[in-house]
């Protein structure tokens, strides 16, 4: 069972929608890390990140002191990036269909770790904002912040927990947002992957 929650004109909170596949993503996401292990990007400021990254499918975000883009290969190997599995495909697409933002088929996912104590600091995501943006949350719990269009504006504090879905649309997809410091805890599915972390996947259409 999973609720809907509107949190703006075009962006909800799907909440537990992810539970239904989670031992697929977790099967899937064990395959795509050791194609593509997770790393710390530096930014064009030469600074690491403290959310470490990898990716799958057709492109991959990435960074280095030439700047933020989308590519096709992964620079650590050489190949592409893993192929985006059928369930991160399905899932995405149906979170988008709930949130009454159709046709959602995402060519870009960008998998985000944070172990106890990394936040993401306030930032607004480049890219085609015609097409939403759909987030998965597992492991640990985290406090999203969600800005408005100007970096100064308000922030509000958003709760998310494993097997949460949040999709960004429309007027609501280039708003300034972050990840409070992750908070040590037990993880609440014992896996791995999610002992002692936060996983976020992030769906998007890129190039
Ligand atoms: C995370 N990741 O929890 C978040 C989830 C990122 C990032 O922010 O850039 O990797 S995605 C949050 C998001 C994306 C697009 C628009 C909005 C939020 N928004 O308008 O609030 O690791
Ligand atoms: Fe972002």
């Amino acid at each position: 069972a999973w609720e809907r929650i509107a949190i703006g004109k075009q962006a909800c909170v799907l909440r537990g929608f992810a539970l239904r596949w989670q031992q697929a993503l977790l099967d899937e996401l064990t395959h795509i890390t050791s194609q593509a292990p997770f790393r710390h990007l530096i930014t064009p400021g030469g600074r690491h990140m403290q959310v470490a990254m990898t990716n799958c499918g057709h492109f991959g975000w990435y960074s280095d002191r030439l700047g933020y883009r989308y590519v096709r290969a992964d620079p650590l190997s050489g190949q592409p990036w893993p192929a985006m599995p059928s369930s991160f495909i399905e899932l995405a697409a149906q979170a988008a269909d709930a949130a009454a933002l159709p046709a959602f088929a995402p060519n870009a996912c960008l998998i985000n770790r944070y172990t106890v104590g990394t936040r993401l600091t306030l930032h607004q995501d480049e890219g085609d904002a015609s097409q939403p943006i759909v987030s998965v949350s597992l492991g640990l719990p985290a406090i999203f912040l969600w800005g408005g269009h100007e970096r100064g504006d308000a922030t509000q504090k958003l709760p998310l927990q494993h097997g949460d879905v949040v999709v960004w649309g429309g007027v609501d997809r280039m708003r300034y947002h972050g990840v409070m410091p992750v908070k040590d805890g037990a993880s609440p599915v014992a896996h791995p992957l999610l002992a002692g972390q936060r996983i976020n996947l992030t769906f998007r259409r890129a190039g």
